[in-house]
């Protein structure tokens, strides 16, 4: 198939270069974000467009960064509510320990590369003292008024290496002006100016889309393309998401992208005029299942790149609510979301609300972190050689991956380099047995990043077929993992503790207790005081027990992991029961040297 010649294409895209800004081929046959078809195209030449539109720069960058934390902090935080209606009283904000260089840190250390703020939620209380409103921080007694929590954040993030980004609402349920269409406009473009402005660089503006107001509510007609403007002006390198012009939301708030997610899509982003109808008229939504099929293109005049991006929270709320932190998604649950979004070619927002301290909550950290180690367990070990060799395919056509050497595995990685545009339609992909190659899974879309969990198969090879493609499939990565488990969840409060009465402390250089008869001991629980890591916090130890006093057996042995970054309850459960009168907990610090702990911070775990 030839491509179209630039003579044919070039007339029917600068026909809406004023409407939606940046169009039109780079030089190599390649539509850059969107594109129009021209009259009368028919469909092999509408697909053979499709398959060559790619992604601006700014939209590619995000993709790759795959995982951003949303935090959800604001006037909601401190009255327990998830949407406010604008009349809360400024005083009640008052995050005393608000560090958020932990935020950062911990967000950091468990793998994300971006986090975006709710600057302003639907309430319109700020989190930075604005020129435009007194609704802020400025008249909250935190910090004596004199706090911005954008500029913590920020400064936290250029610090740490980590992305920042804002979230603006639109709706606004606190200003007076709302709903009285240009001076909002004037208002809005302002707020966006001072976070544009003030707060260095911005990777990513969200605007929501949600709008409360009722039949008989006030009506603001927003000015998007202005907005678009002021955030091409301000922040060039940013994408704008969900009421935006470069990232899309998936279309649910419960962390599921579609088996068949296409990147090229022929929805047209609402903050465009017109958009609303051409939708309408070729029935897409951003809930539709289908949005970029050979026949949705059929019928579409035009193409936007508009990738998915997952929001959903940790927790089942978007604000932190003190209620809720025993419903912190277990790990289970953010694998699952973790395959159906990054692992179907979205980026995962997953939203972590600091709490009304102004930390993230020590539930929801510990969470992060198994999170990541199950990530990190998953994913490290690579099964496929060389996987990361580009391969130019027919559809029909396959490629075979060998295997560094026979190797069980339950999940399949598949990448598309999509700066060239996003091709494959549908793939199988079997794996070489004992018996020889049987097919073991097959799949639609693959985009960035299509991670696919099969039954365990011990295999030396897989063979990926690409059944059906637009132009010439492009396979840019492949994998093989076996899945880490993903650990049963363990609180302290479902733990059976044995009591500490009768329990002696005896003298010596380790903690050694008498419990004062023999018991059944399932583990112990270290909690370094307070919840604070000190220079003399244990970092490893060995637990043994005795029935008399005299003949110590050694029942476990390790380290806290990641306890100086999160010295939360540590639980340790032994490999199997013991009975035992005499218990001993030696610690090590983090220079090697022996440390004692103390009996305050130590239970034991019963039957
Ligand atoms: C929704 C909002 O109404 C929620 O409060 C939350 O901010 C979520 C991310 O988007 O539309």
């Amino acid at each position: 198939m030839k491509y179209l010649s630039h003579t044919l294409i070039l007339p029917a895209i600068l026909s809406v270069l004023s409407a939606y800004g940046s169009t039109g081929t780079d030089g190599k046959n390649r539509y850059v974000k969107h594109l129009v078809f021209p009259e009368g195209a028919t469909i092999e030449q509408k697909v053979e467009m499709a398959a060559h539109l790619v992604p601006e720069q700014r939209q590619l960058e995000w993709q790759k960064r795959e995982l951003t934390a949303f935090l959800h902090f604001g006037i909601n935080t401190f009255t327990d509510r998830e949407w406010g209606d604008g009349t809360e009283d400024p005083t009640l904000f008052n995050p005393e320990q608000l560090d958020a260089g932990q935020w950062v840190r911990t967000l950091k250390e468990c793998g994300f590369e971006m986090v975006i703020l709710t600057a302003k939620h639907h309430d319109g209380f700020c989190l930075w003292p604005t020129a435009t409103t007194k609704h802020s921080v400025a008249s909250s007694p935190w910090r004596d008024g004199k706090g911005d929590v954008v500029a913590e954040l920020s400064r936290a993030c250029a610090e740490q290496g980590m992305k920042f980004g804002v979230y603006l609402s639109p709706w606004d349920r606190n200003a007076e002006c709302y709903g009285d269409s240009p001076r909002y406009n004037d208002f809005f473009v302002a707020q966006l100016t001072e976070l544009l402005t003030n707060y260095g660089p911005v990777a990513e503006v969200w605007f929501d889309g949600a709008c409360g107001e009722g039949p008989n509510g006030r009506r603001q007609e927003y000015d998007w393309s202005r907005y678009m403007q002021t955030i091409r002006t301000l922040q060039p390198d940013a994408v704008s998401a969900v009421m935006g012009e470069d990232v899309r939301w998936v279309g649910n708030e419960g962390g599921v992208g579609r088996e068949t997610e296409w990147s090229a899509t022929v929805l047209i982003p609402e903050v465009f005029a017109e958009a609303s109808q051409s939708n309408e008229a070729n029935g897409v939504y951003p809930m539709a299942k289908d949005l970029g099929s050979r026949e949705k293109i059929a019928s579409a005049r035009e193409m936007f790149w508009y990738p998915s991006e997952v929001d959903v929270s940790i927790r089942p709320g978007w604000f932190w609510h003190a209620r809720q932190s025993a419903e912190v998604k277990s790990v289970e649950k953010l694998a699952d979301i973790y395959f159906t979004s990054v692992g179907r070619n979205s980026v995962l927002l997953l939203n972590i609300p600091p709490d009304s301290r102004g930390l993230i909550d020590d539930a929801d950290v510990n969470r992060l972190y198994k999170f990541a180690e199950w990530r990190n367990a998953t994913f490290e070990d690579n099964r496929v050689r060389c996987g990361k060799r580009l391969h130019k395919l027919d559809e029909g056509r396959s490629v075979v991956y060998k295997f560094k050497k026979p190797s069980v595995v339950d999940v399949i990685m598949l990448r598309e380099k999509t700066e060239c545009g996003q091709r494959v339609e549908s793939f199988t992909v079997e794996a070489k047995t004992a018996e020889g190659w049987h097919e073991v899974a097959r799949g639609t879309t693959v985009g960035h990043k299509r991670l696919l969990r099969i039954e365990p198969v011990e295999a030396t090879a897989l063979r990926v077929t690409i059944d059906g493609c637009r132009a010439k499939a492009l396979l840019c990565g492949a994998g093989a993992y076996l899945s880490a488990p993903t650990a049963p969840e363990v609180s302290v409060e479902s733990l059976k503790l044995l009591p500490r009465e009768g329990r002696t402390l005896l003298e010596g250089d380790a903690l050694t207790l008498d419990l004062g008869s023999e018991q059944t001991i399932k583990g112990f629980v270290y909690t370094p005081a307070n919840g604070v890591y000190t220079p003399a916090t244990a970092v490893r130890y060995r637990f043994s027990t005795s029935l008399d006093g005299n003949v110590w057996e050694s029942a476990a042995e390790g380290e806290f992991g990641n306890i100086a970054n999160n010295p939360v309850a540590q639980v340790v459960e032994l490999d199997a029961v013991r009975k035992a009168r005499y218990v001993r907990l030696e610690g090590t610090a983090l220079d090697g040297s022996e440390t004692l702990i103390p009996a305050d911070d130590t239970e034991l775990i019963g039957e």
